[in-house]
């Protein structure tokens, strides 16, 4: 029975919680004892490190289908739970596998010569076939027509080109009677009677005793599949140890454990495994605390999907992996196979043209550290790696070439260095001082269209005078702000100005006086007399709150639940939910455990002063936040559990709150949260949200 709640009720109520399923780990994060010294850990991943650039590679029955079941063409490699085949069906896919044409050579080759030095292959995906020959079940490449040991001639094409060999194996299998869950959608027809979860776990260790004892030394163990309840961090250190006892140098992905995936870009401590693994999306910063990898699809799917043609272009793959390389991490590229074993016409062509760019600039990339700049440059990004005698060598990598011939890097303190072009080190280039930027004068014609790399030796580590920070609670107010601005460069003195000319000597000094009217405030750093640093500037706009809407009220929000496989939330717009129905606040309702599902959330959130409001959705995949009709938080696209945020300036009452989810593949996860006057970052609590009556 719904109640209605007079706004001062509303007000004072604080609600019980909800019944819905809190969206939190089973288990409290062990701290993760490494069993080793730092020093081992740098050791074993030196080569990974220095690597940079790799291939994933997601192959098996699923390729046959290749994306269509039925009328839909839209599946990948979880088409036996997105187009729910019961697994005597999908069985019968083994009859039918048979890549004569496939040329593990030609793969190889195809990653060496496009620059990649490791291949991350699906030895065993979530649908539990096995593309090794396996002694312990039938459901793998040796019962099939092919009867070739696919991983065994992949490893013996990668011992001959000097590539490094990785295992993708899932710990979630739709296969095997003991793993658990059962998909939801198949536990009538596939009871789960008698399954035991742990003769399940002894199953996959003696699979990885088969794949860490037959095919030679392996690069990483790439696994994934960790999100579902039967999997925790205990049972991940338990599996890692065992890992690491078959093959004491192998790598292992943050997946190992229970929080797996992006885990360890925000920040948390208890990483399991050695690097963290953001999907579909490069951190917007540098991340120098954690190794990470991004791994990325070249279209729109990681299993071959034949009508899906909507390729990244080479440009767009070349600079986000300078992008990628520039903030410290590796780039994890994707192709998935034919049911031929053929890499589609379309990866090959990207291939080949990254191969050709990597032929000249590799060493801009390969053993390369996270460049001086936190975040791209408006020409472009740098990398770097230390040279002997304590000097730098930096690699500018320019995607637009300027015009007026002079390339500023702003900030950088250190006196000159030489320049050269990467494509032509005969070619010196004059490099000058302007203020706190270093200049190079630059050829009129850029030597590559897509990233050419100048190459810029410094005789010490940079020196990059940041710009002073400017910070303040949002870039709106409705009253007063307070602004203070900071540096953490050593020796210098700030001067700001607040009527928008360019700071001096003589300008004051921080901290201001708050705030009371739209401002545009300019800091600058100075040393000796002269300035060290550009010149920040932040622009501050005085607003009118948006006004509340006020009518009746029950508490709760409305939802509707969507079954679709959607990459971003307006493809929502005009869908009819599959169900309706109200929630307490923004916890997920139910978390289906298979694919391709989404919610929409409405009602009205009360704010309790006028003031500048933070909204935050943490989620995984896309999500986005609106007040009133204004994009708060946009966080939305195909990508791993990643937190986004918007501020607002919001008079006191009630306001229309709208956020949209989708998850697409793998885990689910959505947390939102706000903070504003007097109010800690939080999510936000059931007794602030409520819903329009029916009518
Ligand atoms: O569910 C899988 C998906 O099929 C694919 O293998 C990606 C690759 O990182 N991992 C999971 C989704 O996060």
């Amino acid at each position: 029975m719904r109640t209605a709640l007079t706004l001062a009720a509303l007000t004072a109520l604080v609600l019980p919680t909800a019944g819905c399923a809190l969206n939190q780990h089973d288990n409290a994060r062990p701290a993760a004892t490494r069993p080793e010294t730092q020093a081992r850990t740098d050791e074993r991943m030196v080569w990974w490190t220095h690597a940079r650039f790799g291939m994933f590679i997601h192959w098996g029955l699923y390729a046959i289908p290749a994306g269509r079941w039925g009328e839909r063409t839209d599946y990948g490699e979880w088409i036996r739970d997105s187009a729910r085949i019961p697994v005597d069906e999908y069985d019968k896919l083994r009859a039918d596998f048979n890549p004569a044409p496939f040329n593990a050579e030609e793969i190889v080759l195809a990653a060496k010569n496009a620059g990649m030095q490791y291949i991350v292959i699906t030895s065993k995906h979530h649908d539990g076939f096995c593309l090794f020959d396996s002694k312990l079940t039938d459901w793998d490449v040796m019962s099939t027509p092919f009867k070739r040991d696919i991983m065994r001639e992949m490893a013996d094409a990668c011992a001959r080109h000097g590539i490094r060999l990785c295992w993708y194996y899932s710990i979630m299998d739709w296969h095997h009677p003991d793993y658990l869950p059962r998909r939801p959608w198949e536990r009538a027809g596939r009871p789960d009677a008698g399954a035991d979860f742990n003769r399940y776990v002894a199953y996959m260790k003696g699979q990885l005793n088969e794949l860490l004892s037959n095919y030679g030394p392996i690069g990483v163990l790439w696994f994934d599949g960790q999100w579902e309840g039967t999997w925790t961090d205990q049972r991940g250190q338990d599996l890692e140890s065992f890992v690491r006892s078959l093959q004491p140098d192998i790598i292992i992905n943050s997946r190992v454990g229970r929080s797996g995936g992006a885990f360890g870009l925000e920040g948390e401590s208890g990483m399991l495994g050695d690097y963290a693994t953001p999907e579909q999306t490069i951190p917007p910063t540098a991340i120098r605390t954690v190794p990470w990898e991004t791994c990325m699809t070249m279209n729109g799917h990681w299993g071959y999907n034949a009508a899906d043609k909507n390729f990244k272009s080479a440009t767009d793959l070349i600079r986000k992996l300078a992008d990628i390389a520039s903030k410290g991490g590796n780039f994890l590229l994707n192709v998935g196979p034919t049911a031929e074993g053929k890499i589609p016409p379309e990866s090959v062509e990207r291939l080949q043209e990254i191969g050709r760019w990597m032929s000249v600039n590799a060493e801009s990339v390969r053993q390369t550290e996270a460049g001086p700049y936190d975040a791209p440059l408006d020409w472009g990004c740098v990398t770097q790696k230390p040279l002997d005698g304590g000097r730098t060598r930096l690699y500018l990598h320019v995607f637009n070439w300027p015009a007026s011939g002079r390339l500023v890097l702003p900030g950088l303190l250190n006196d000159g260095g030489s320049a050269h072009l990467l494509a032509s080190p005969a070619t010196t280039l004059n490099v000058s001082r302007a203020e706190d930027s270093l200049v190079i004068e630059l050829p009129a014609a850029a030597p590559d269209p897509i990233d050419s790399v100048i190459v810029l030796d410094l005789s010490s580590a940079p020196d990059l005078n940041k710009p002073p920070t400017i910070t303040a609670d949002a870039d709106i107010f409705v009253e007063q702000l307070t602004v203070s601005i900071e540096t953490d460069r050593p020796n210098v003195m700030i001067r700001a100005t607040t009527d928008g000319s360019e700071p001096t000597l003589e300008s004051p000094a921080p901290p201001l006086v708050p705030i009371t009217e739209s401002t545009v405030v300019k800091a600058r750093a100075f040393r000796a007399g002269r300035p060290v640093s550009p010149v920040t500037s932040r622009s501050f706009a005085k607003v009118a709150p948006m006004p509340p809407v006020v009518e009746g009220l029950e508490y709760g929000l409305d939802y509707e639940f969507f079954e679709a496989q959607v990459k971003s939330v307006s493809e929502l717009d005009g869908l009819t939910a599959k169900s309706t129905g109200q929630c307490p606040d923004f916890r997920l309702p139910r978390q289906p455990t298979h694919d391709n599902w989404c919610y929409r959330f409405r009602g009205l959130v009360r704010i309790p002063a006028d003031g500048v409001y933070t909204f935050y959705t943490k989620s995984d995949d896309g999500s986005r936040l609106t007040i009133g009709t204004t994009v708060v938080v946009d966080n939305d696209g195909p990508h791993s559990a990643f937190e986004k945020s918007g501020k607002a300036a919001l008079a006191a009452g009630w306001h229309p709150i709208e956020v949209t989810f989708f998850e697409n593949t793998g885990g689910n996860e959505l947390v939102v949260s706000w903070a504003g006057p007097g109010i800690e970052k939080q999510t936000i609590p059931a007794r602030v949200l409520a819903r329009r009556p029916a009518r």
